[in-house]
């Protein structure tokens, strides 16, 4: 079953996670190399042991598929799972003149005072993103991000790669190939000034055989009570709308992460969620009209079936 790989990569590191501290200065259980295979023709493999919320996970696709780096574009859509980290780049900016925000992410979580202060700035930092053209060209733009690698790679002859319609491409003119890839790292742009983030899914090749597309994701780092649940769901997405326009059926999605990391004030959450028993998948409604992975909308992309336990909040690691 599906989603019992992911209840078992929890119970795995729970076990046998060693104690190690990390960026963020939360502190994990980690392990080094862990693989899961979702069978995409079993359902489709979204959590129902707690709600995933699906729309965010197929507007960030969405975002991603269209090159886009800002996060305006996610905020119209209602989506806010990339604020603090473009928050945090404009609060480290010169032009940021409010209260001390160094280390909000950890802050917010013990001081209720502070956490209130935090929240007010982050809402002002977000009204202005939507409302102020200017200030979002300047501070809501995340840098070298997937949008960007994905789409427009930059060249050290100044020209742009998109990866992502050349993969298409080479899926449809050589399926048996076997350099099917699309890579996010790149080496020069792997530092703070250059990304919010240094991509975390890292490199994605794509398998075809007897009619049939797999997907496997190399994830150099998975937090994986928040990040990995949205990560499966997103690919297992990409793979079944790349398919559509392949005329192919979605196979597979292989999940291979390098650093799979329960975060330590996770811990509670992850024993209510190993409490509860899986109940049916969802199925995937792609809209059958659309024929190019460029042209989907988020009404193309819908859900039947999805009736899982409640969502369990958890504090995110910033
Ligand atoms: N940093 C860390 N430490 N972990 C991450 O998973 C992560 N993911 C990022 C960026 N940085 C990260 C981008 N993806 C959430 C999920 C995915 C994501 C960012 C945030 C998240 O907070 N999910 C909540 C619900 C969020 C909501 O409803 O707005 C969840 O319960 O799944
Ligand atoms: P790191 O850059 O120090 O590895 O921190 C990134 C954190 O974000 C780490 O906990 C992994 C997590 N993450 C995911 O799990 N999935 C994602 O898609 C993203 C963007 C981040």
């Amino acid at each position: 079953l599906n989603e019992q790989q992911y209840l078992n990569l929890l119970r795995h590191v729970q076990k046998h996670g060693t104690k190690k501290e990390d960026r963020t200065g939360t502190g994990t259980l980690s392990v080094f190399g862990y693989q899961m295979r979702f069978d995409l023709k079993e359902g489709f493999p979204l959590l129902t042991t707690k709600r995933v919320p699906f729309k965010l996970i197929a507007s960030e696709l969405l975002w991603f598929i269209k090159g886009d780096t800002n996060i305006r574009y996610l905020l119209r859509h209602k989506n806010h799972i990339w604020n603090e980290w473009a928050f945090k780049k404009w609060i480290e900016s010169e032009e940021y003149t409010g209260p001390d925000m160094t280390n909000f992410g950890l802050r917010s979580q013990t001081d209720a005072e502070f956490n209130l202060l935090y929240q007010e700035q982050e809402s002002i930092f977000i009204r202005r993103i939507l409302d102020d053209e200017e200030f979002a060209r300047k501070y809501g733009d995340l840098g070298n991000v997937y949008g960007k690698q994905w789409r427009n790679w930059q060249t050290s002859q100044n020209e742009t790669i998109d990866q992502l319609a050349n993969v298409i491409a080479e899926i449809k003119r050589n399926p048996d190939s076997r350099r099917l890839i699309v890579t996010a790292w790149s080496p020069e742009d792997a530092t703070p000034q250059r990304s919010a983030l240094p991509p975390c899914h890292t490199l994605f090749q794509f398998y075809v055989a007897d009619g049939k597309l797999s997907c496997q994701l190399y994830q150099r780092s998975g937090d994986i009570f928040l990040g990995i649940p949205f990560n499966i769901a997103s690919y297992a997405l990409l793979t079944h709308m790349i398919a559509q326009e392949c005329g192919l059926e979605a196979s597979e999605f292989v999940h291979t992460i390098g650093d799979a990391h329960i975060y330590l004030n996770h811990l509670d959450q992850i024993d209510e969620q190993l409490s509860r028993e899986g109940k049916l998948l969802p199925t995937l409604k792609l809209n059958p009209d659309v024929k190019n992975v460029f042209d989907f909308e988020l009404d193309d992309i819908k859900l039947d079936g999805y009736e899982p336990h409640p969502s369990i909040k958890a504090p995110v690691a910033v």
